[in-house]
C-alpha cells in the first residue's frame, strides 16, 4: 500500500535542494525479527543484507543476498547497522546479475530506505529516508547537506522487484550505494526528509475521489522545531490545489497546483524552496494542516483516485533532539506491521502514475 507516496516526492524535494542550494536497540531487532518470522511464509526465500564502507569512494555499500526474479517478488526486509558517525548524502540502487553485470533499472519496482528507530517529523511512524523506483533517478545531496547518523543506528531496507520477461533471472543481487561524510573537521548541515499527507499516517494514501468539488485534510504538528528548506507535492488527476497552512497562526504557508497535460493528467508539480528566508520555520506548539482540493468532472466517484502529499527537506533546530520512535504509538505499531508484511498486491495495481 501507499507505495506511490515517497519515491517521486523525495527525489523532487532533494533535487530542488541540490539545485539551490528509540527504545533500546535490542528490542527493535526483536520486534523486526518477530515480524519477519510471522510473515516469512508469504515471501521468497529470506534475504540477508550486508554492509561495508568504501573509504576510497566515500560510499556506504549495502548488498542484498541473491534473489531470483520471477514476475513480482518482494525481498525479505533487511536491516544493517550503520558502521560510522557522520552523514548520509544520497543513495543509488543497482541490480546486478549472478556475474555482477548490471541489470536494467526497470527490474527494480521499488526500494525503500527507512530509519526504524527514528520517527517522522509529523507522525509517529518510522522515518523514511529514501526511496527509489524504476523511474526515479539516484539522489545525491550537495556536499554541505546530509542526514545525521551515528554508528550503531539501524537502517531498514525493503525492496520489490518485477520481471515482465518470459525468463526468470537467477541470482540477482541488489547493491545500494550511499555517499557519506564521516564526522571530522568539516561537518555537514543536518537535514531530514519530511512528508505530510492528507490521509492519516499508516493507512493507504489513496482515497476514493468523490464527484465534483472535494477537499480532504489532515492536521498535525512537528515533533521538533526547525525550518523547511524545500517542498514538493504529489496529486492525482483532477487535483486543483494542495494547500499547507499554519492553523495556529491562521496563515497559508504554501499553495500549489499540478502542472497538467492536455488531458488533465498531472505531469509535474512545482517545487518551492525557501532558501531566501533561510527556510520556513515550523514549531511543535503550532498545528499545521495539509489540504488536497479536487474537481472531478466525471460525475462519478473514482475508486482510489485521490491523493495529496507534501514532501520536503527539513533542517531541525537541534538535530540531536530528533525523537526516537514510540513503540506503543498505534500508528507506529500499524506501520511496523505493514512494512514488515507482504505488500498488498491489489493495492499496488493502482499505484503507477
Ligand atoms: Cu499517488
Amino acid at each position: 500500500m501507499a507505495q506511490c507516496v515517497p519515491r517521486s516526492l523525495l527525489v523532487l524535494a532533494l533535487a530542488s535542494a541540490s539545485m539551490v542550494l528509540r527504545m533500546p536497540r535490542s528490542l527493535l531487532v526483536l520486534a523486526l525479527a518477530s515480524a519477519s518470522i510471522a510473515f516469512a511464509s508469504a515471501r521468497s526465500a529470506a534475504q540477508t543484507l550486508t554492509v561495508h564502507l568504501d573509504t576510497t569512494a566515500h560510499e556506504m555499500v549495502m548488498e542484498m543476498s541473491p534473489i531470483n526474479l520471477h514476475r513480482m517478488v518482494e525481498a525479505q526486509p533487511g536491516t544493517i547497522t550503520i558502521p560510522f558517525d557522520g552523514w548520509l548524502q544520497g543513495y543509488d540502487c543497482q541490480l546486478v546479475d549472478a556475474h555482477g553485470k548490471p541489470l536494467p533499472h526497470a527490474f527494480i519496482h521499488h526500494v525503500n530506505l527507512i530509519a526504524p528507530e527514528k520517527r517522522e517529523l509529523f507522525s509517529p511512524i518510522m522515518l523514511r529516508i529514501g526511496a527509489q523506483g524504476s523511474e526515479t533517478p539516484a539522489v545525491e545531496l550537495p556536499k554541505i547537506l546530509g542526514l545525521r547518523v551515528h554508528r550503531g543506528d539501524t537502517l531498514l531496507v525493503t525492496a520489490m522487484f518485477q520481471n515482465a520477461g518470459a525468463h526468470d533471472i537467477v541470482g540477482a543481487r541488489l547493491l545500494i550505494r550511499m555517499p557519506y561524510r564521516a564526522s571530522g573537521a568539516v561537518n555537514a548541515v543536518s537535514i531530514y526528509p519530511m512528508y505530510l499527507d492528507v490521509m492519516p499516517p499508516a493507512v493507504a494514501k489513496s482515497y476514493d475521489l468523490p464527484a465534483g468539488h472535494s477537499e480532504k485534510s489532515w492536521e498535525g504538528h512537528p515533533a521538533v522545531s526547525g525550518r523547511i528548506l524545500a517542498l514538493g507535492a504529489h496529486m492525482h488527476k483532477y487535483g486543483t490545489a494542495l494547500r499547507f497552512e499554519d492553523i495556529t497562526a491562521n496563515k497559508v504557508l504554501w499553495e500549489t497546483k499540478p502542472i497538467v497535460d492536455k488531458t488533465g493528467e498531472p505531469v509535474d508539480m512545482p517545487v518551492k524552496t525557501f532558501w531566501w528566508s533561510l527556510g520556513l520555520p515550523v514549531r511543535p506548539d503550532h498545528v499545521y494542516r495539509v489540504t488536497a482540493i479536487y474537481d472531478n468532472p466525471t460525475g462519478r466517484t473514482i475508486p482510489m483516485g485521490g491523493m495529496g502529499t507534501l514532501g520536503g527537506v527539513f533542517m531541525p533546530s537541534n538535530v540531536e533532539a530528533w525523537p526516537h520512535v514510540d513503540r506503543t504509538a498505534p500508528d507506529y505499531v500499524l506501520d511496523l506491521k505493514d512494512t514488515m508484511s507482504t505488500e498488498d498486491m491489489a493495492g499496488m495495481a493502482g499505484m503507477d502514475h
